[in-house]
């Protein structure tokens, strides 16, 4: 079986082409990615020269490209992890948020309608819910609640969902959804949370919070996010959402705390920095449908896996100071330079 994974120089769509290759040794990867700033076709270096993988350097946005690529490849399912990903860079420029994460899903959706598959999944977000408020621990999001976004980059993703829900019920195409909660692991490219926190803490830098650092996110080991993904894709009803998530809510200033203490660099690095536009609250996931319906249950738990992470930023040091030190550079100053 042909499987395209799209945005699998990122830092989810990699570590879900290792877990798909370690699994599925006789299944054929093809990775479709644009290799814009957050992707690094160095991660897959462990994989690049195996009979069994592909990548394709394109936009998915490009019909051509991405037709040719059917053509030549007809994947039976097709796993969209490609997309903008950062709530600040939408917040600065929204454009291109729409034209890959509304338009290139429409683009791969066509040429899956064109070539026919067996599956379109599309990887989307518990941000599409908007937020919780803080004092209400009982509410959390199920399949069921409204989508409501905040930020230019939520909209995109519910406006994706919303398109891949239309080409299920207009034209039958047999598609899933999965919307998953904040995601850390090895790989994650820096201007997130963990992985900044993680290399300012290294370089002593300051570890700027946004706001007073009391909104919460429900984090979930990247491993577990693909295990459940592979099972959506395999045994998951077309037609359907699934949410992801392991029930660990954390607030911001908490996570940045314990980095500090697994690192045994001082709380002083904190700096408190203006708040993010639109900033949502709190996110929680309600997992019981994919617990239920597919048996899924996140395996790693966070006091374990901020450890492995940490220790992997550690251990690949160059990977990620190769990008911090270059364009990422301007990017830093611009978010961070005056805040
Ligand atoms: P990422 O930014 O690390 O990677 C995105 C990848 O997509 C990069 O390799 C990039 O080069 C590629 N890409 C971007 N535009 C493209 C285009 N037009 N054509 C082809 N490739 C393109 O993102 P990530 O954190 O790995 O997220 C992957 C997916 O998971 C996204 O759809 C995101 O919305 C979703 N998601 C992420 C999280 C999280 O916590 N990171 C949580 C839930 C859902
Ligand atoms: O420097 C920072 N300081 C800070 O306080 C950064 C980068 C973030 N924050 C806060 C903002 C959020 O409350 O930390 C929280 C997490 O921020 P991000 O890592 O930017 O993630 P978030 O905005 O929650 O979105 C993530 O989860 C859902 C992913 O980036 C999305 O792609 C995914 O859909």
């Amino acid at each position: 079986m042909t499987i395209l994974v799209t945005g699998g120089a990122g830092f989810i769509g990699s570590n879900f082409i290792f877990h798909m290759m370690e699994k599925y040794p006789d299944d054929r990867i093809v990775c479709l990615d644009k290799l814009t700033y957050a992707g690094n076709l160095s991660t897959l270096a462990s994989v690049m020269d195996r009979a069994n993988f592909r990548f394709v350097r394109g936009d998915i946005c490009d019909r051509e490209t991405v037709n040719r690529l059917f053509e030549e490849e007809h994947p039976e399912i097709v796993v969209n992890f490609a997309a903008e990903s950062h709530v600040d860079r939408s917040i600065e420029d929204p454009g291109i948020f729409l034209e890959t994460n509304i338009m290139g899903t429409a683009v791969l959706m066509d040429a899956c309608r064109k070539y026919g598959v067996r599956r379109f999944h599309q990887v989307s977000t518990d941000e599409v819910y908007g937020d919780l408020p803080l004092d209400r621990p009982d509410l959390l999001f199920t399949e069921q609640t409204p989508l409501h976004t905040s930020s230019p980059y939520s909209s995109s993703k519910a406006g994706a969902d919303l398109l891949v829900m239309a080409y299920w019920r207009t034209y039958g195409l047999p598609c899933t959804i999965s919307r998953c909660s904040n995601n850390y692991g090895p790989y994650q490219f820096p201007e997130k949370l963990i992985p900044l926190m993680i290399a300012n803490a290294l370089n002593d830098k300051p570890l700027p919070v946004y706001g007073e650092g009391k909104n919460v996110r429900d984090w979930l080991y990247v491993e577990d996010h693909c295990k459940a993904i592979d099972l959506i894709i395999h045994q998951g009803r077309v037609g359907e959402v699934y949410n992801i998530g392991g029930h660990n809510e954390m607030a911001n200033i908490d996570i940045v705390r314990l980095i500090c203490r697994e690192l045994g660099k001082p709380e002083s690095l904190i700096t408190y920095v203006g708040d993010r536009k639109g900033h949502d609250l709190r996110y929680a996931i309600d997992p019981a449908k994919i617990h239920g319906e597919l048996g899924w249950l996140p395996e790693t738990r966070f006091a374990d896996g901020i450890r492995k992470t940490i220790r992997w930023y550690l251990e690949n040091r160059p990977w990620w100071e190769e990008i911090i030190s270059g364009e990422y550079r301007n990017y830093y100053e611009k978010m961070y330079g005056n805040r």
